[in-house]
């Protein structure tokens, strides 16, 4: 009881290694972190959570290096977290962005963590959500987030920020590799990175088509701006911040507490999935159960039904299933 006081209190009064020992427990499915998570949720909601995502090499790092220093610049905290899949002994990208993440880390201002998806027992959406949730209680006007978008967890982990920029860059069939990997439903701004190079224009004018194609919505509904920048260089991150504001002044009325609240109650779902997998599984024995069925040569989805009809039987109330398995 002690001690998560403690790490709330510390975390309260501005102790950044309250802020690192609470992702730790995040990522490791400690239960403490849950318990302390109660204590201070209250006190969560005043930083603007922006999500950074795009194909390897882009420039996302840069970008957030260069967004970092443009909130600090105003005055403003920032909290970095980059999610990134690959392990730093193979890739090597993961090392190349803390060294030049490190030119913001002896300033107080500026808290970075990295998270691979490795560290975070499966649950990298909900460990990247809790650090998101630290970082906003301990006080960062600014929480960034950094993925690279490939799977369906990265996906989960972006898609919970308040804006989501997804950043691509000229070269051979991005635009195109963009539209089929579904990066751009995600975003809520589009980012032309690395300008200063050949094939930028084609670029920003193949997403403006792709992004006035898929706009028939109702009026008033947002649309998607094209940026274009070089943070390499510096350029145009007034721009891509100026978009931000425009999307954060566009989700007033009601808009933000709205997605925030779907964005929390995709949370719970996928806090339950897995609570209940690891429960049912592991816990009641039903991995040995289906393994037997199996072996007796029951087809998988008898099996399945056989189970959901016993574990829905037992929830109070009338108990659907929409899996399709025979029951
Ligand atoms: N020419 C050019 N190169 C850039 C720019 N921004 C980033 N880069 C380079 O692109 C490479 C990948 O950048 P990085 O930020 O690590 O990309 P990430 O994988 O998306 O995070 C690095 O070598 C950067 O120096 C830019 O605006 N112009
Ligand atoms: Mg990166």
């Amino acid at each position: 009881m002690e001690a998560k006081q403690n790490i709330v209190e510390r975390l309260r009064s501005g102790d950044r290694r309250a802020v690192a020992r609470l992702i730790t427990w995040a990522e490791a499915g400690d239960p403490r972190f849950a318990r302390a998570l109660s204590m201070f949720y209250s006190s969560i909601g005043s930083a603007w959570r922006v999500g950074v995502t795009g194909p390897p090499g882009a420039g996302k790092s840069t970008l957030v290096n260069e967004l970092a220093i443009a909130h600090r610049a105003a005055q403003k905290t920032v909290g970095i977290l980059a999610v990134d899949p690959s392990s730093p002994f193979t890739g090597g990208a993961l090392l190349g962005d803390r060294i030049r993440m490190e030119d913001r880390t002896s300033d107080p201002g500026v808290f970075i963590r990295s998270m691979a998806s490795r560290d975070s027992h499966g649950g990298l959406a909900r460990a990247a959500i809790d650090a998101c949730d630290v970082m906003d209680a301990y006080g960062f006007d600014e929480v960034i987030v950094e993925t690279v978008g490939v799977g369906q967890a990265e996906y989960d982990v972006v898609s919970a920020a308040d804006t989501v920029l997804v950043v691509l860059c000229p070269g051979a069939g991005d635009g195109i590799q963009a539209m089929k990997s579904g990066l751009l439903e995600v975003a809520d701004v589009l980012v032309v990175n690395k300008s200063d190079m050949p094939g930028a224009d084609r670029l920003i004018v193949d997403l403006e088509e792709a992004v006035e194609l898929r706009s028939r919505k109702p009026a008033g509904e947002w649309t998607v701006p094209v940026v274009a920048c070089s943070a390499g260089r510096g350029q145009g991150i007034d721009a891509v911040l100026a978009a931000v504001e425009a999307h954060r002044a566009h989700l007033a009325d009601g808009r933000l507490e709205a997605r925030r609240g779907e964005m929390r109650e995709g949370q719970v779902r996928r806090l339950v999935h897995e609570g209940l997998e690891s429960e049912l599984w592991h816990g009641h024995g039903y991995a040995e159960r289906s393994a037997e069925a199996l072996e007796s040569g029951a087809a998988p989805y008898d099996v399945a039904g056989e189970i959901l009809a016993e574990i829905v039987g037992r929830l109070p109330g009338r108990g659907t299933t929409r899996t399709g398995a025979a029951t």
